[in-house]
């Protein structure tokens, strides 16, 4: 993909905040050459030391042989590490990069799929199984992208490098102990590049803490085929952070003309009976839902799409605790669940351009000559530079910015 790729907009899953590296989304990392292990002397000697120090923590040397068998020091990881950037995506950007048609079709057979595992792991939790299934869509497309950077390569390159030390060794602990109880072997452990394992991205500590064999068969795999023991866990993990069962995460809502919008956000929160007082209304009809307090989140003004967040969203961000990561989830799970897109569209972004007025200039960019991939209308850095190339070669102010102006040009040749 020519702009932002996916792998920008992913989670990283469970404990992504104690990571610190949401929303980098490490499952997309193909492994390449600095995904292979490579000498580094100071690594090395780094190892043997953290050998005796993970010894004194009850993993034994035996357990060390068969966990940095085959494992290294990946410059990849650092790098990535070293180039986070927050991303601060438009919800409309986020869904359009996460929960797109494509997405969704890529998801109904393969939650159709699980849906017995997920009709039981709900039935068992409390937690709702579209939910379930949307982290799973998010965090690795359903399964289809699991991440395949050892874990212990990973988070031993991470520990030794420094900047997060101390959480990475841990980490690094955690999947050791994981590989010692038998759940999987050094060979299968793998996930992206800051460690977050298997179909719904949890870190080794995570993992420790909530991860359950749902079918009882002696392993809690969350990284084979199968992805009832991920899905499960993270059903776990959802339910002791209080999830309430049987009520939503939230839902669209139509606000009235003249709505305060400075009364939205996710810390202003109001009795239901308030929003409809206010004139807040579902946006496909009927009564507004009472689940307790609720906030409004309206990203796009009192005129775009906007939704009423009940507590089970704030539960959702404790998996993730970015609000487009919550909205994402709720969406997928919707449309999962049978429900259509969203009722109302949002306006022209800080380009001045509308979703669809971008997709058009990056179908027009490629039908020039210049790559700006697959038109999602996200504007990233691949749809910048195809800008960039089109305005250099049109003899235009070369500045990379998707803008009317620059539209209108496009349209013309
Ligand atoms: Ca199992």
């Amino acid at each position: 993909m020519g702009h932002l790729t996916r792998r920008t907009a992913m989670a990283t899953g469970a404990a992504a905040m104690l990571a610190g590296c949401m929303p980098s989304g490490g499952s997309r990392g193909a492994p390449g050459d600095g995904f292979r292990p490579q000498p580094n002397p100071a690594y090395d000697a780094w190892v043997a030391a953290f050998r005796e120090r993970a010894v004194a923590q009850g993993i034994t040397r035996a357990t060390l042989d068969r966990g940095f068998r085959g494992q290294g020091f990946l410059p990849g990881v650092v790098e990535r590490d070293r180039n986070q950037t927050e991303f601060r995506r438009t919800t409309e950007d986020y869904l359009a990069l996460v929960a797109s048609e494509d997405d969704i079709a890529t998801g109904r057979p393969r939650v159709a799929a699980a849906r017995a595992s997920l009709a039981a792991i709900e039935a068992k939790s409390g937690v709702d199984a579209d939910v379930l299934a949307a982290i799973w869509g998010l965090e690795t497309r359903f399964g289809t992208r699991l991440g395949e950077i050892p874990v212990i390569s990973a988070t031993s390159t991470l520990a030794w490098e420094g900047r997060r030390g101390r959480f990475f060794e841990a980490q690094l602990v955690a999947a050791l102990r994981i590989i010692q109880a038998g759940d999987t072997t050094t060979g299968r452990m793998v996930g992206s590049w800051a460690g977050a394992m298997g179909h719904t991205q949890l870190m080794p500590t995570v993992y420790e803490e909530y991860a359950v064999d749902f079918q009882g068969d002696g392993r809690r795999d969350i990284w084979g085929g199968d992805p009832t023991d991920a899905l499960a866990s993270t059903a776990e993990y959802l339910r002791r952070h209080r999830w309430e069962r049987g009520a939503p995460w939230g839902m669209e809502v139509h606000l009235p003309e003249g709505f305060d919008i400075g009364a939205t956000g996710r810390d202003s929160r109001r009795p239901v009976s308030a929003w409809a007082a206010a004139g807040v209304q579902p946006a496909r009809g009927g009564e507004l839902p009472d689940h307790g307090e609720a906030a409004i989140h309206a990203p796009g003004g009192a005129d775009g799409p906007a939704w009423i967040l009940y507590r089970n969203f704030n539960v959702i961000l404790r998996y993730n605790p970015s609000v487009n990561y919550g909205i994402g989830v709720g969406y997928m799970a919707d449309r999962l669940a049978g429900g259509g897109p969203l009722t109302r569209a949002f306006g022209p972004d800080e380009t001045g351009l509308t979703q669809e007025e971008r997709v058009e200039l990056q179908e027009l960019l490629n039908r020039r000559g210049f790559d700006a991939g697959t038109p999602d209308g996200v504007i990233g850095r691949g749809t910048e530079a195809a800008i960039r190339a089109y305005q250099q070669a049109r003899g235009l102010v070369v500045d990379g910015r998707a803008s009317q102006a620059l539209l209108r040009a496009l349209r013309q040749g």
